[in-house]
């Protein structure tokens, strides 16, 4: 980490590290060095001559009661694993810092969002929701953004997710979500997928879930990495000024390498060929010094604004369209290291909604209101005490005074005799610290009402977000979203949850809903179906939606919201993105390296990939092979010249099928040199003939990269086939 960072807190950044690093770290012993922590002891400290055999009566004997390095090496074995956390167990996270680069100071006394300039420490997990800790990476699913920010005032904690809204309303229906989601239990099938039955059951009678529903079918749900998604509060808080006012806040993260995603058949197949993806490029890109970043976007309103449009911002299945409130960037999060331990940290990572400093507020959000009582009770049964606080990565850097004590595995030894309040014996340390003096004080909110179980009337357009959110998606999105849904619901195997579903769809439009009854076999209620698996012709499709009218649009009378398609607006760069270089023996060493250095400088990653490891060609050296890796691991595949490179390559089925993956998934193929002749000769090459014509098939060998491929996967991506790919 940086040494020179500037701060406006009296810790240093580099003095908060330490303290959050604390003596509590080992020593490093890849490193082979010698010195203290490098003799073998048991947990209190003796010295072990041999950790190879028990102690037996005899060398064929049996184990002897006595033998306490043996005991004690077992138990702790068979103690090893705690549970995994009941949803989003499956996670990756980073530490870093966060920066702020506009002051909120009009709005909130909080330091951390009034001290531009400041960085403040912070670790980010990211995860999927309801597959376990052993399931893959890119499974279709919500995705955990859960940042903590070690302030100087105490812990702050984002636990957010990557998609803007819930599926629920009140957080009383959050188990039933939940069980509904995870695998069946009577046999405990499918993991990390919610393609099936008891999900579609719930959800077919939730209809205040199809907001969500339509981002979870979305191409959100598949991210192409951690870095390559936004992250969402997703429920309103409140901002707290000096004067006691409040303003309403949404908070996001706004990647700056822009969102982007797999495409599923690519989801699927990296869940067999590197369940680890996404955890992996996170690691791989912080160890090359590419760190993961984010700005930080506030939309501020006031209560007065929120009453006048037509949703609830008290109902987390509702958005602020960017429209009403635009995103205000006011702070830039970086991820640049990689934890020492994943069980230490990220592991045992205990994030809550609870933890705000003051200055900011929860609003009343049943959602909210709800969580704030699941997370702390959740860390009791998940790391067993409530000492839990006091594991390293929870510990806060802002001192911790009070008279809490005991319980099981204490660490902090408290002096003295006073552990009550009021006390003189102890001259009533620590006293409180009164609201004007920076202690936490709850925004003085006038409530009042009758005890009722009940929704309030304003969260009961279930329909018209989802809406809003069909209509800012491109041809392709649509598209996406479409296939999504036909795939999903084509697994349930009850045909009147099936049907339950149709009956949302045509809610929220007509002819997705035709197109999903299409391939349920089912009987389309809606015109222009002509193209199954397509979507509706557009023009048409505006002039039908521009015309019609809904009681409660719930959209602030938007028919289609900024901010929502991953198409648009979105940076397409180089930075970030992972490039295969096919190569064998022979190959051109001089193209190679340039196109490596190119890439480095653009900030991509690139892997040579040979018919085995080792030396190629002078300084270039395969790390993958053909058989170990797989295209659908990359973003883009090059082929450099070299004629005996190019004769074994030819020879070989995985080349050519590299190359054919490579392009139905429309990356960008490179080619130069020798290198067009694989692409002339494959599969590719036909269709390329077909498609393009001869023009491209022509293009002399040894001169320039091939054209038109990028072309042909515009076509393809017009036709629905991939996702947005590098341009
Ligand atoms: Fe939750 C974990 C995000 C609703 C109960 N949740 C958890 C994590 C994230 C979220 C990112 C993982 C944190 C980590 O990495 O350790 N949860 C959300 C969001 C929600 C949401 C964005 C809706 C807006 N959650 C929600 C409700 C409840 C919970 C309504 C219960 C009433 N969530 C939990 C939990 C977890 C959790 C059981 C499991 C592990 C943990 O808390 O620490 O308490």
């Amino acid at each position: 980490m940086s040494q020179n960072r500037k701060l406006s807190t009296p810790l240093s950044l580099d003095d908060t590290l330490a303290r959050l690093d604390d003596q509590t770290k080992d020593q490093d012993l890849s490193a082979n060095v010698a010195g203290p922590g490098t003799r073998l002891t048991d947990n209190m400290g003796h010295p072990i001559s041999d950790d190879q055999n028990s102690l037996r009566a005899g060398a064929r004997g049996p184990t002897l009661m006595e033998d306490f390095l043996f005991r004690e090496k077992i138990h702790h074995f068979d103690h090893e694993r705690i549970p995994e956390r009941v949803v989003h167990a499956r996670g990756a996270g980073a530490h870093g810092y966060f920066e702020l680069t506009k002051s909120l100071s009009q709005y909130t006394t909080a330091r951390v969002l009034t001290e531009v300039g400041a960085q403040t420490p912070v670790f980010v997990r990211f995860s999927t929701v309801a597959g376990s800790r052993g399931s893959a990476d890119t499974a279709r699913d919500v995705r955990g953004f859960a940042v903590r920010f070690y302030t100087q005032e105490g812990n702050w904690d984002i636990v957010g997710n990557n998609i803007p809204v819930f599926f629920i309303q009140d957080a009383i229906k959050f188990p039933d979500l939940i069980h509904s989601v995870k695998p069946e239990p009577h046999h405990e099938i499918p993991q990390a997928a919610s393609a099936h039955d008891t999900f579609y059951d719930f959800i077919s009678l939730t209809p205040e879930s199809m907001h969500m529903l339509m981002w979870v079918h979305s191409d959100r749900a598949i991210p192409r990495s951690f870095a390559m998604m936004e992250g969402f509060g997703v429920h309103t808080f409140r901002l707290v000024d000096a004067r006691g006012q409040a303003t309403f806040v949404k908070f996001h993260w706004k990647p700056t390498l822009g969102v982007h995603s797999l495409v599923w058949d690519e989801a699927q197949k990296i869940a067999g060929k590197d369940p680890d993806f996404h955890r992996r490029s996170m690691w791989e890109s912080i160890e090359a010094g590419h760190p993961y970043v984010w700005d930080l976007g506030v939309q501020l309103f006031t209560e007065a604004q929120a009453e006048g449009w037509d949703f609830d911002v008290l109902d987390p299945t509702k958005i602020v369209p960017e429209d009403l409130v635009p995103v205000q960037r006011v702070g830039r999060l970086t991820l640049d290291r990689n934890p020492d331990n994943y069980f230490a940290e990220t592991e045992q990572v205990g994030f809550m909604t609870t933890n705000l400093v003051p200055g900011i507020d929860f609003s009343d959000d049943p959602l909210l209101q709800g969580r704030n009582f699941s997370y702390l009770d959740t860390q009791l049964s998940r790391l067993g005490s409530p000492n839990w606080p006091e594991l390293p990565i929870n510990r806060p850097v802002a001192r911790v005074a009070n008279h809490q004590r005991d319980g099981h595995m204490r660490q902090t030894i408290n002096r003295g005799r006073v552990s009550y309040e009021p006390n003189t014996l102890g001259g009533n340390k620590p006293a409180e610290v009164p609201a004007a003096r920076g202690g936490f004080a709850s925004f003085p909110e006038r409530v009042s009402g009758p005890k009722v179980r009940a929704r309030a009337q304003s969260f009961s357009d279930h329909y018209g977000q989802a809406r809003l959110f069909w209509n800012s998606m491109t041809p392709v999105e649509k598209e996406h979203i479409t296939r999504s849904l036909q795939f999903e619901l084509s697994k349930v195997e009850t045909r009147d949850i099936r049907l339950r579903m149709l009956a949302h769809l045509e809610k929220i439009n007509e002819v997705l809903a035709a197109q999903v009854a299409r391939a349920l076999g089912e009987r389309p209620t809606a015109p222009n179906t002509a193209r199954p698996g397509g979507t509706a012709d557009s023009a048409a499709e505006t002039a039908r939606l521009a015309a019609a009218t809904s009681p409660t649009t719930a959209s602030g009378k938007l028919q289609r919201a900024k901010g929502l398609s991953m198409e648009e607006g979105q940076p397409r760069l180089a930075k970030g993105r992972k490039v295969a270089i096919l190569a064998a023996e022979g190959v051109d060493a001089a193209g190679v390296q340039a196109l490596r250095q190119a890439l480095k400088d653009a900030g991509a990653m690139a892997d040579v990939v040979g018919p085995h490891l080792g030396t190629l060609a002078e300084g270039v050296v395969a790390n993958k092979t053909l058989a170990n890796t797989d295209p659908v691991l990359y973003d883009a595949v090059f082929l450099p010249g070299g004629a005996s490179s190019l004769r074994t390559l030819i020879g070989m089925g995985d080349a050519h099928n590299f190359v054919a993956q490579a392009y139905k998934h429309a990356k960008p193929i490179g080619a130069l040199g020798e290198g067009t002749e694989l692409l002339t000769a494959s599969e590719i090459g036909r269709l390329l003939r077909a498609i393009a014509g001869p023009a491209t098939s022509a293009a002399p060998a040894g001169t320039e990269p091939v054209q038109n491929l990028s072309e042909v996967g515009r076509v393809r991506l017009a036709s629905g086939e991939a996702a947005q790919k590098l341009a």
